[in-house]
């Protein structure tokens, strides 16, 4: 027997008759446009469309019809989709080249729920960690927890990388209505110095705790800041070393490298191997959003991440949110051909938000091979992009419209603003529902005649149409939807990767980065002529760099 053997993946045979279904009903339909599918049906705006979990999913402005529905939902259960939830829920080792179960939804289940993973209940373990973070969150928003010299601490600096910066990132931006305001919260992630020098530029080191958010405390990112951020504290308190405990605390899986690092791991919070980088944000690579929006509102947002897992798991395909939402984008990229999907939130809050699903979607989907390393006959995870609404519209929307390039958008509106001010909200959401009415029904080349356009400008006036859209409409951006909707996306992201049977929980692309520096590091660095062995391009490079350098 090998000594690795390849795991076995509790997985169904893949039948293609529901691929190859649509592949022949996509071809009875291609030609369809929302135009004629609104026409015939009134009802079709009611129709397709989702209401649960305070969440409003109109799918109508999609290029479907019963029957592309009725075949998605086949290829759904086809692909085993029912068993691989149960799975990812149950704790079965899913991510199958690292040998992982996937347990992000463990993070939000509540105390009296039992999860295991090894024969071990890991829900204790994960209240366990959030009490610790409230505790301590508690005491920084209340000013008990006091800086070395005595000061309170106002600035937080979360430094991490990937999904140890994203999530955060974005969740302090999107839930900033809720934070902290006496306190500044900043994030550096870059290697690049200058994200450090802006982060502390006008900041006292007496007033400044570090979070070091990192899974593995290895990532050359993370670990150089980290380094940088602790020689700036020292320098700024004295140098005294006792001062490190009070201004840094570590959140990682490895113990032994937070103490080699010289924070105590009484100041360390823990969470497991199960959670991915991309899935961690309400681990405890949360703290920083802990500490800014408060322990109640982080528990409301982990309640939003909990009833979308319920939904998910109990709701059955046809109205389930993240099943139609993945349907979706596999119909539009696999047999619509469309290469990318338009993130598009209307509500200024959201503006990290594409940045953070670009990660989500494109870390966990990006994959060549199925799961059992054969390659994939199929386009897998699409390019994921967006900005926030309406700047988009006064930028790449022409593309959109009017480009050779079909591109699906999701919009994102919500009922209620959390800064009312005149006419703005309504405004606002009224660019959401014209944008989906334009990109769905277009503007034919009679319409544009019949406004006294002079014949040759026609053309250039005509709208095609039949882009495709979805459009999720919600009560109000609070902590509670914010969680729902991630995990819409989280298990959108989930149903693809099973569609596409590929693993969307390694990340050997990422891996490989994390090698790849590390060699020219010392190229660039020693003093001496390197003798390079790279390719004539690279070592041309790296010969400049170097002479460049020398001459400043
Ligand atoms: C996420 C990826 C990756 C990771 C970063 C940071 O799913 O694995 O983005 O989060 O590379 O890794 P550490 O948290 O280990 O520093």
């Amino acid at each position: 027997m090998a000594a690795n053997p390849q795991p076995q993946v509790k997985k169904p045979a893949i039948k293609q008759s529901a691929w190859k279904a649509l592949t022949t009903h996509y071809k009875s339909v291609s030609k369809l446009h929302l135009r004629q599918l609104f026409a015939d049906d009134t009802r079709r705006g009611q129709r397709m469309a989702v209401d649960a979990v305070g969440l409003y999913l109109d799918y109508s402005k999609n290029r479907v019809t019963d029957e592309t529905l009725k075949l998605l939902l086949q290829l759904a259960a086809e692909s085993g989709l029912r068993a691989r939830i149960d799975g990812m829920f149950s704790g079965e080792k899913i991510n199958i080249t690292e040998k992982r179960a996937v347990l992000h939804v463990a993070l939000r289940a509540p105390k009296d729920e039992s999860i295991f993973v090894d024969g071990k209940n890991v829900v204790p373990e994960v209240h366990a960690v959030l009490d610790r973070m409230a505790k301590f969150s508690n005491r920084l928003r209340n000013g008990e927890w006091k800086g070395h010299t005595g000061k309170r601490i106002r600035n937080v600096i979360n430094i991490g990388i990937g999904g140890s910066d994203l999530g955060p990132v974005m969740a302090y931006e999107a839930l900033k209505h809720y934070s902290e305001r006496s306190m500044t919260f900043r994030f550096v992630s870059n290697v690049d110095g200058t994200d450090f020098a802006e982060a502390v530029q006008d900041l006292d080191p007496a007033e400044t705790l570090f979070i070091v958010s990192s899974k593995t405390f290895t990532t050359l990112e993370t670990m150089t800041n980290a380094q940088t951020a602790r020689a700036w504290s020292l320098a700024g308190l004295g140098g005294d070393e006792k001062s490190v405990a009070k201004h840094f605390v570590a959140v990682s899986t490895n113990a032994a490298e937070v103490s080699k690092f010289g924070i105590d791991t009484a100041n360390m919070f823990g969470f497991w191997d199960w959670v991915g980088g991309r899935y961690s944000m309400d681990s405890a690579i949360g703290l920083s959003t802990m500490i800014a929006i408060g322990p109640e509102n982080f528990r409301a947002m982990l309640n939003g991440f909990h009833e979308m897992d319920e939904h998910f798991r109990t709701a059955s395909f046809e109205a389930n949110l993240p099943v139609l939402m993945g349907l979706l984008a596999v119909w539009n990229n696999d047999f619509l051909g469309a290469d990318t999907v338009a993130v598009l939130p209307y509500e200024q809050y959201l503006k990290r938000f594409p940045a953070y699903l670009q990660q989500l979607t494109m870390e966990s989907n990006g994959k060549h091979v199925t799961l059992d390393g054969k390659a994939v006959n199929k386009e897998t995870g699409p390019i994921y992009w967006g900005e926030p609404g309406t700047n988009g519209q006064h930028s790449f929307y022409q593309l959109i419209h009017q480009g050779t390039r079909l591109i699906p958008c999701d919009f994102i509106g919500f009922a209620k603003t959390s800064n009312p001010l005149g006419r703005h909200h309504d405004m606002l959401l009224a660019n959401v529902f014209a944008q989906t009415e334009a990109l769905a029904f277009g503007k034919t080349p009679e319409q544009v005649k019949a406004e006294g356009t002079p014949d040759w400008l026609v053309p250039h006036r005509v709208f095609e149409g039949n882009r495709p859209s979805n459009t999720i409409l919600a009560e109000q951006l609070d902590p509670e939807t914010l969680g729902k909707l991630v995990a819409l996306y989280e298990h959108s992201v989930f149903t693809q990767g099973v569609l596409w049977n590929i693993d969307s929980f390694d990340q050997w692309g990422v891996e490989l980065g994390k090698v790849l520096a590390q060699r020219i590091i010392p190229e660039l660095e020693n003093p001496a002529e390197p003798v390079l062995n790279h390719d004539s391009s690279t070592n041309t490079l790296v010969r400049r760099y170097r002479k460049m350098k020398e001459q400043q």
